[in-house]
């Protein structure tokens, strides 16, 4: 039995839009971020962190959504999951680098911009996330304009971890960065994603 903890209102929404294009059933604890759920001893001989997303997989713990996505994809042999391993490699890589150039980024960019009440907005913090949002949009743009797809020729665990990861920038205007808009546009046109973004949007 699977089972996800964490809501689609959290990093859980990727792993959420992973499970739709596996097809997996799963036990959802839709638990948001901070809530008293997640601050029990139970939850957190799960995950220390008190963060979610963490899976349980018939009693493998697993944190971190990017690893969470990998694992899965790869344990039931998903075409999402390159078999060479220089495409895995780049899933790999592109996984983490999105972590560290964007994960908080985008959302700092936005929840003191277009996702807020003026009054509530930093604009400092907006402004000193969006100096580091524009150079790793490039860096996309850059990579998108040699090849569709992340790693390989076709969507793959890549590109799902990057487009969900950056659910924030579905809410920005992309348009300068043409190869990036439409593939994050593309990506977030998957049955799997809208279903996920449903979740999150109901
Ligand atoms: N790198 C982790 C980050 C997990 C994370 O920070 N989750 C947020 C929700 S999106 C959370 O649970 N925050 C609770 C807190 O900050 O106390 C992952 O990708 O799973």
């Amino acid at each position: 039995m699977l089972t996800l903890y964490g809501s689609a209102n959290s990093r859980g929404l990727r792993v959420i839009w992973l499970i739709a294009e596996l097809g997996l059933k799963y036990e959802h604890k839709d638990w948001l971020p901070r809530s008293p759920e997640t601050k029990t001893a139970d939850y957190l001989a799960l995950n220390a962190n008190a963060r979610v997303p963490t899976i349980d997989d018939d009693g493998f713990i697993l944190s971190e959504s990017m690893a969470i996505n990998m694992y899965l994809a790869k344990k039931h042999k998903s075409p999402l999951y390159p078999a060479d391993p220089r495409q895995e490699a780049l899933c790999w890589q592109w996984s983490l680098w999105e972590t560290d150039r964007l994960d908080r980024q985008i959302v700092d960019y936005v929840r003191n911009t277009v996702a807020s009440k003026p009054e509530e907005r930093n604009a400092a913090v907006a402004e000193a996330a969006w100096k580091q949002v524009v150079p790793a949009f490039e860096v996309l743009e850059g990579a998108l304009a040699k090849t569709p797809w992340l790693a390989g020729s076709a969507f793959s665990i890549a590109d799902l971890n990057v487009a969900s990861a950056l659910y924030r920038a579905l809410s920005i205007d992309v348009s300068r960065w043409p190869k990036f808009d439409t593939w994050l546009h593309t990506c977030w046109d998957r049955p799997a994603a809208k279903k996920a973004r449903a979740m999150r949007e109901h």
